[in-house]
């Protein structure tokens, strides 16, 4: 059948076989990535995270011994792992420790409560939970050992849960230790090791066209989406992105955003860097005060960023003493850039801005080095791969005229083609022939590069951050105030757009603090809570009797205007 046990839709044979032709795909596997520059150059630094550096032949070593300890505790090819983690070398270490063993990470964020987490296990099956050790690192302050008790009473498949070792008051000796020593299995309410008695099975080297990972999709139904990505067109997006950017075994990038989100793991991100030899340092978030000191003290030459977040730097360079001198490309993406914005960025920081248009299903738009400025300034790019087949199609679906806007539609060597586990999503994502539907809306200038002009997917791009709408409505209609809600983004100078509640109460006057904590204790994450809340005697509709949100957002919208 199309779709292959592991969950993932294939590719047809025809396309297969002109993308192993063309070179994009290869029999590679993600496990394989480190191994090369691990046996030809073991002691380059591959990893920087809170002042300790881990070795190419480290990091490869460590990854092999975890899989053979992960494999004795029974985690086999093919289970599903929920990875929870923030910007820190465990995250990269047990990633590549699975990627060995054909285990498939889930990469859920650090933002993820109880209903996200939840619905991943379940989505997925998955036999296993790695969440952060309290006094990590990283640690945020919130209780994921809690949080993991909790999703493990209501998943009961959930067999391990994962904990990085913890090193408050032994941060010495945990540093010291062997990376694969760097987890813990919380067992009862216990710490206990992982097995290490006995020989670990060898495990088989997976299937170049199995999947690799799992990726969570902004999504546009109310329920979340799961993007399978395999080893060949993951190890395909990196390699590509990587050449694209110049990065080679002198670069060294600087993980902000969190790294278990694509545009950060692998556009090129953290695999993509180590794919080229390079030094990628993690950031525990993306800040400029400390963002700075690192680039600074790790001569950090390449990094990746939100709109929001760039801002927050650009205000930063004003007053700071870091000398950023050895940034040479920053990328920005995730939700559109304004034009100011993008031209502080070289007098600013003193670096090349790099636009990047991108989407966990795969497609990636990139501008070129080459590119003149003003395409750097105003479009989101073009297309990665030679590969990469792109429509622009009105709302029946015929192509439009060259240069109108449309409906963004692809499908290529690197894009998905179908979720996990979803048909009935599937049935309507993808066209008959194969294209994912994009829900942007864009515009392609007569040098190929485009323009993102709006969506017709009902999602709120806070900042970077996607809010699927009809999943949030579904939980305040469980509010017993709430008798009518519709979702709506709404212009703001910080985000880009935030969400707005239009609410007709049943009774009384729910407000915005109580419906916040009414979502926050049915464990939604943060980004997705209402910003604000405005009560309504009814939601208009449209002919077709569906709300009309643009009516709703207008009145908002026209009292901060985007900046364009
Ligand atoms: C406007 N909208 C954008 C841009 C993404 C690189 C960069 C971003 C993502 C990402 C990613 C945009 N201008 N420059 O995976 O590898 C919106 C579009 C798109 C959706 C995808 C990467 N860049 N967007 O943001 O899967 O609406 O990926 O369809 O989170 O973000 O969201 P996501």
């Amino acid at each position: 059948g199309l779709r292959h046990p592991d969950g993932h839709v294939r590719y047809p044979d025809d396309l297969v076989e002109r993308y192993c032709e063309a070179g994009f795909w290869r029999p590679e596997t993600l496990g394989d990535l480190l191994r090369t520059h691990a046996r030809r150059r073991p002691a380059r630094p591959a990893l920087v995270a809170d002042g300790r550096v881990t070795d190419y032949g480290e990091l490869d070593a460590a990854a092999d011994r975890l899989a053979g300890r992960l494999a004795l505790l029974g985690i086999a090819a093919g289970d599903r792992v929920v990875v929870q983690l923030p910007n820190c070398t465990e995250f990269v270490l047990v990633l590549f420790a699975f990627f060995r063993m054909g285990a498939v990470p889930v990469l859920a964020l650090p933002t993820h409560r109880k209903n996200e987490i939840d619905q991943l296990c379940r989505m997925t099956g998955a036999v296993g939970y790695t969440i952060p050790g309290r006094g990590h690192e990283a640690d945020s302050g919130f209780d994921y050992t809690a949080l993991a008790e909790a999703v493990r009473t209501d998943n009961p498949g959930l067999r391990h849960v994962l904990l990085t070792r913890t090193s408050a008051g032994t941060s010495g000796a945990a540093a010291e230790s062997a990376p694969d020593e760097a987890f813990t299995l919380l067992d009862g309410g216990r710490h206990r090791a992982l097995p290490s008695g006995g020989t670990p099975p060898a495990p088989a080297r997976p299937d170049p066209a199995a999947v690799a990972l799992l990726l969570l999709s902004g999504g546009t139904t109310g329920a979340a989406k799961l993007i399978p990505r395999t080893h060949r067109d993951y190890a395909y997006n990196l390699r590509a992105s990587a050449r694209l950017c110049g990065l080679d075994d002198r670069s060294v990038y600087l993980a902000a955003l969190p790294a278990a989100h694509n545009f950060a793991l692998g556009c090129p991100g953290v695999l993509g860097t180590l794919s080229a030899g390079g030094t990628v340092v993690l950031a525990p978030d993306a800040g400029p005060d400390r963002a700075f000191a690192l680039i600074e003290r790790e001569r950090v030459t390449v990094s990746a960023l939100t709109p929001p977040l760039l801002a927050l730097w650009l205000a930063e360079a004003e007053w700071t003493g870091a000398d950023l001198s050895s940034l040479a490309l920053l990328q920005v993406g995730g939700a559109r850039l304004g034009r100011a914005a993008a031209e502080r960025v070289r007098p600013g920081l003193g670096c090349r801005l790099q636009q990047v248009f991108g989407m966990a299903e795969g497609l990636l738009c990139f501008t070129r080095p080459e590119d003149p400025d003003e395409t750097v300034l105003s479009t989101q790019g073009r297309p990665l791969s030679a590969g990469d087949e792109l429509r622009v199609v009105d709302a029946a679906g015929r192509e439009v005229r060259p240069g109108e806007v449309g409906q963004l539609l692809t499908r290529g060597p690197y894009t998905v083609r179908g979720y996990y586990r979803a048909p009935e999503t599937d049935a309507t994502a993808f066209t008959a022939d194969g294209y994912y539907r994009t829900g942007d809306l864009v515009r392609i200038t007569p040098t190929g590069h485009l323009v993102v002009e709006g969506r017709v997917k009902d999602v709120i791009n806070r900042g970077g951050e996607k809010v699927p709408a009809a999943e949030v409505e579904d939980h305040l209609l469980a509010h017993p105030l709430v008798a009518q809600v519709a979702l709506v983004g709404v212009p703001d100078a910080q985000l880009g757009e935030r969400s707005c509640a239009f609410v007709v109460p049943r009774a009384g006057t729910p407000g915005r603090a109580e419906l916040a904590a009414f979502l926050r204790a049915r464990g939604l994450a943060a980004h997705k809570l209402p910003d604000r809340v405005e009560l309504v005697a009814a939601l208009p509709r449209t002919g077709a009797g569906k709300v009309d949100k643009r009516a709703l957002a207008a009145p908002l919208a026209a009292a901060e205007p985007a900046d364009r």
